[in-house]
C-alpha cells in the first residue's frame, strides 16, 4: 500500500519540477526571515535567483550542527514565535541540544510523512500500534503517535515502560505492530523468552524499528524471536524527526520522502558531491518546512544512494541502511571501522548475544580495541574455562579475518552488559578521548 501514490510515484521530471519551485520559494523565505542564511549567503556571493534546476543547490553554503548549536535555542526559525505550536529537540547523544520548533503546517506535514513510513510497512487502520519510543522532548514519540492517528489505527503510547509492562500490554492489548530503537525490541525479545512466553502467542506482526544504527543480523534476530517482519526507518529531529526515509514491501533501501527533502551524498573531507552509488556523508535540504527550513544540512550520517526501479511502485529515491557516524567511526590502526560493521561481525559467531561494548583505549601509546561480551548460557560461567578460551579466541580471529585488526575480547557474567531502556543505546566508550 502507498499512502500518497501522487507524491511517492512521480515520474522523474515531475518530481523535479516540484523539487525546484520549492527550493526556490524556501530560499527566499530564508534569505529574508533568517540572519544565518542571509550572511552565508551573501558571504558565499550566492544569488538565489540562478539557482534554476536541482543541479545548482550545490552553489550553496552547508548549514551543520554547529551552526545551529550557535543559534540556540530560536535564533534560526524562520517564523514568529507566535507561530511556532510546538517545541522538539535533538537527542543530544553528541552534545549540546538543538531546538526544532513546528509549525502548525510543520506538523500536518509530519504527520502525513510518518503516515507514509507506516503504510509503507503494512500499518493500517486495522492495526493496533504499541509506541514504545519515549514520549518527551525528543521527536519519535509523538511523531509515530499522531501519524499512527491519521491513518487510524488503534494507538498505544506506552512509551518506554519496562520490558514487562511492554509484554502485558502486547498480550492483552494483542499489539500487531511494535514501533521502538531496534534495540530496544531485542531486549523485549529476550524478556519474553526469560518468561517463557512462545512469541506465537502474541498477535504481533510488524515491527518498525530506527533511530539507530542496527545491522542485517540484528534484523534476522529480531524477527526470529518475535515471530515479525521487522523494518527500518530514519530521520533526524533537526530535520524533522521520523518521516525522512523508511522501507517499503522490498525491504532493500530507504525511500526518502524526496517531495519534502532534497538528498545529497558528499565526501564528508572535500565537501564535493558524489554521484549516485558513492558512499558519503547524507546531506538533506528542506523544502517545505516553515519553522525550521534547513539548507543542506550535514548529517554526519555515512549511507549512499541507491537510484533503480523498485518493484512497490514508488520512484523516490532509495538511500542504504545508516553505516555509521562520520563522528563515530572508530580509526584504529590508520582503518575506518564503523560499531555496525563490528556488530555484523559478532552476530554471525554462534553463540555470541547481540548484547556488547565496544571499548577503545590506549595502552603505551598504542590504541586497541576490547570488544566485551557476555559468556553464553551454553557454557556455564568460569566451569570451562577452555570453552571460554575457545570463544574468544574464535571472535578475535572471526574479526581479524573480516576487518584485519587485533582485538582483545574480555567476558562478562551473562546479563551484566546495560540493555536498552527504550532510549537510544550507546555500546562504544573512547577511554582516549578521555
Ligand atoms: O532518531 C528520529 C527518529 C526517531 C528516526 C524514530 C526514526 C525513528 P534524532 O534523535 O535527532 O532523531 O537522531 C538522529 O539518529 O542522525 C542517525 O545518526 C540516527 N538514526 C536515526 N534513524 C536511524 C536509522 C531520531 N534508521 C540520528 N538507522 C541520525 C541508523 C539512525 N541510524
Amino acid at each position: 500500500m502507498i499512502y500518497a501514490k501522487n507524491y511517492e510515484c512521480l515520474s522523474k521530471d515531475d518530481l523535479e519540477q516540484l523539487q525546484i519551485e520549492r527550493l526556490q520559494a524556501t530560499l527566499n523565505r530564508v534569505y529574508e526571515k533568517v540572519s544565518f542564511y542571509k550572511n552565508a549567503f551573501d558571504k558565499n556571493k550566492v544569488n538565489i535567483e540562478k539557482i534554476k534546476s536541482i543541479k545548482d543547490i550545490k552553489e550553496l553554503p552547508f548549514t551543520t550542527k554547529d551552526d545551529l548549536r550557535k543559534s540556540y535555542p530560536y535564533d534560526m526559525f524562520a517564523v514568529p514565535l507566535r507561530d511556532i505550536i510546538r517545541i522538539h529537540s535533538s537527542s543530544g547523544t553528541s552534545g549540546k541540544p538543538i531546538a526544532v520548533g513546528y509549525t502548525r503546517n510543520d506538523l500536518k506535514m509530519w504527520s502525513h510523512l510518518v503516515a507514509r513510513v507506516l503504510t509503507a510497512c503494512g500499518i493500517t487502520s486495522h492495526d493496533f500500534v504499541q509506541i514504545a519510543f519515549n514520549y518527551s522532548l525528543i521527536t519519535a514519540g509523538f511523531g509515530f503517535h499522531y501519524a499512527a492517528e491519521e491513518i487510524g489505527a488503534s494507538v498505544i503510547p506506552s512509551s518506554i515502560e519496562d520490558a514487562k509492562k511492554q509484554i502485558m500490554i502486547l498480550k492483552d492489548y494483542k499489539t500487531t505492530a511494535l514501533l521502538s530503537t531496534p534495540s530496544y525490541a531485542l531486549h523485549i525479545a529476550h524478556v519474553l523468552k526469560e518468561l517463557k512466553i512462545n512469541p506465537e502467542e502474541l498477535s504481533l506482526k510488524i515491527g518498525l524499528f530506527g533511530a539507530e544504527p542496527w545491522s542485517e543480523n540484528l534484523r534476522a534476530q529480531i524477527e526470529s524471536q518475535l515471530n515479525i517482519k521487522a523494518y527500518d526507518n530514519y530521520g533526524i529531529s533537526e530535520l524533522i524527526g521520523p518521516g525522512v526515509s523508511f522501507e517499503c514491501s522490498e525491504r532493500n533501501g530507504l525511500h526518502i520522502n524526496e517531495d519534502h527533502f532534497i538528498v545529497e551524498v558528499i565526501d564528508p573531507k572535500s565537501l564535493k558531491s558524489l554521484p549516485v552509488g558513492e558512499t558519503g556523508e547524507l546531506v538533506f535540504t528542506t523544502i517545505t518546512k516553515e519553522g525550521l527550513p534547513l539548507i543542506r544540512f550535514r548529517t554526519g550520517d555515512i549511507s549512499s544512494l541507491i537510484e533503480e526501479k523498485c518493484s512497490c511502485g514508488r520512484t523516490l529515491i532509495k538511500m542504504k541502511r545508516i553505516s555509521g557516524r562520520t563522528d563515530d567511526m572508530i580509526i584504529l590502526d590508520g582503518l575506518n571501522i564503523f560499531p555496525s560493521q563490528i556488530e555484523e561481525i559478532l552476530l554471525q559467531i554462534e553463540g555470541v548475544e547481540p548484547h556488547y561494548l565496544i571499548i577503545l583505549d590506549r595502552e603505551e601509546g598504542k590504541d586497541f580495541m576490547q570488544i566485551q561480551m557476555e559468556v553464553p548460557d551454553s557454557i556455564p560461567y568460569f566451569d570451562e574455562l577452555k570453552k571460554l578460551e575457545d570463544f574468544k579466541n574464535r571472535i578475535k580471529d572471526h574479526i581479524y579475518n573480516k576487518l584485519g585488526i587485533n582485538v582483545k575480547v574480555t567476558l562478562v557474567e551473562p546479563r551484566t552488559i546495560a540493555r536498552s531502556s527504550g532510549n537510544k543505546i550507546n555500546r562504544i566508550i573512547d577511554k582516549r578521548k578521555i
